[in-house]
């Protein structure tokens, strides 16, 4: 389906999206994508109907809104981001709706070039707007790694957000610097709530994040008329509310002692869990394994490759090397190999805890070697009915690294 979007200078988003061909049927049908986004959070936000719109009442607040004003610079990054929102898959209603959202300035994007596009940044950044970040910010040599028009990425940043009501980062680059701030941070890389302290900003993480959540996070925006909730690292709850882990399809294998060993043996056949090969699933808060990519066409651990961590403070150094397990990594105890993780496994299927039922005799014979080992408190899970740890602080974080 080919859509007609021409600039949005009047009227609401479902005037204009239904003037650029979308039926009302693919409306919804996106309208339901974001309300099915929306749940994917924690069982708390999912269980609270406030917090979980329908997707009739995300179509009328949706389809109410008047252009907003959207500022998207892009600094210290590869374009994955954009690619990822815009190349999810197909011509896609949300491709239509942030285009219609983005006219007003994205270097990517948009037609004007040179001190065309600066001037009409001056004139955005002096209005009220939406700013979303993509990148990280280069604070060594006076940030002459990352310079447009001749202002530092720095000076870009600041002056975009003085008039931002809203602030994204979208991104691992922009949440914590990502690829660019490993180890030596050659370039003194930071994300944007490093620079911005006097606004919240929102960080949508990944690299990149799944285009679905980024427009979902935008929509949130427009729907709520305020900021989504976020865990302690200030990423949307709807979206990482959950570890990889909490809904990996490959869970039952490592329930059952069933790992990968080696890329191409039987197990990795099997379809088992990849944790001895690296995996980071278990430490990792992501809704990858329930949104996918590509119009839910797959995702990493389904296509067999272990989960990098991406969406997690540190992603690069805190998770590398990607394909050794890391004893050392916050979230990462007791369980320090997939032996141990057999022995304490034991107790919480005492406890009731993911039973399934194929249990296998690996297993069982971990179950008469039972220790007072709970891996899985190590990472996070308690026995049923108990409350749901609070995502790990800065602090905790760097106390345990
Ligand atoms: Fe970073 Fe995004 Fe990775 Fe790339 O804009 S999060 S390197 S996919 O493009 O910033």
């Amino acid at each position: 389906m080919t859509y007609n979007v021409e600039p949005w200078t009047q009227g609401t988003l479902a005037e204009n999206i239904a003037k650029a061909g979308v039926s009302r049927r693919d409306f919804m049908k996106f309208c339901s994508g974001l309300a099915a986004i929306f749940a994917v959070g924690t069982p708390a936000m999912a269980n609270a109907a406030s917090l979980k719109p329908s997707a009739e009442q995300i179509a009328k607040a949706l389809g109410e809104v008047k252009k907003p004003l959207v500022v998207w610079l892009q600094l210290q990054e590869c374009t994955g981001c954009m690619e990822s929102v815009l190349r999810s898959g197909g011509t896609t209603v949300e491709e239509v709706v942030l285009n219609l959202l983005s006219v007003n300035y994205n270097e990517l994007v948009m037609a004007a070039a040179g001190e065309a596009a600066e001037k009409t940044l001056e004139d955005a950044n002096n209005q009220d707007h939406i700013l979303v970040v993509n990148g990280s910010v280069p604070l060594k040599d006076d940030g002459i790694y990352c310079t447009i028009g001749g202002k530092s990425a720095k000076q870009i940043l600041e002056d975009s957000a003085k008039n931002a009501s809203m602030i994204l980062a979208v991104g691992a680059c922009a949440v914590f610097g990502s690829v660019q701030a490993a180890k030596p941070n050659p370039t003194g890389a930071v994300g944007v709530d490093e620079i911005i302290k006097d606004k919240p900003v929102i960080n949508v993480s990944g690299c990149p994040p799944i285009g679905e959540v980024i427009t979902a996070t935008l929509a949130y925006i427009l729907t709520h008329g305020k900021a989504p909730e976020v865990d302690a690292e200030g990423r949307p709850l709807f979206a990482y509310g959950q570890r990889i882990h909490d809904s990996c399809p490959r869970r039952p294998h490592y329930d059952a002692g069933q790992y990968v060993r080696t890329f191409d043996d039987a197990g990795a056949r099997e379809g088992w869990c990849l944790y001895d090969v690296g995996c980071k699933g278990p430490s990792t808060f992501s809704p990858c394994p329930i949104v996918q990519w590509n119009l839910k066409s797959g995702w990493p651990i389904g296509a067999g490759h272990p989960c990098i961590g991406c969406t997690e403070r540190d992603f690069y150094d805190r998770f590398t090397p990607f394909y050794q397990t890391l004893p050392s990594a916050p979230g990462f105890g007791v369980e320090s190999t997939t032996e141990k993780i057999g022995l304490g496994l034991t107790g919480v299927v005492a406890a009731g805890v993911a039973v399934h039922a194929g249990i296998t005799a690996a297993q069982k014979a971990a179950d008469r070697r039972a220790t007072k080992n709970s891996p899985m408190a190590a990472f996070g899970d308690t026995a049923p009915g108990a409350k749901k740890p609070e995502p790990a602080t800065e602090t905790t974080e760097k106390s345990e690294a």
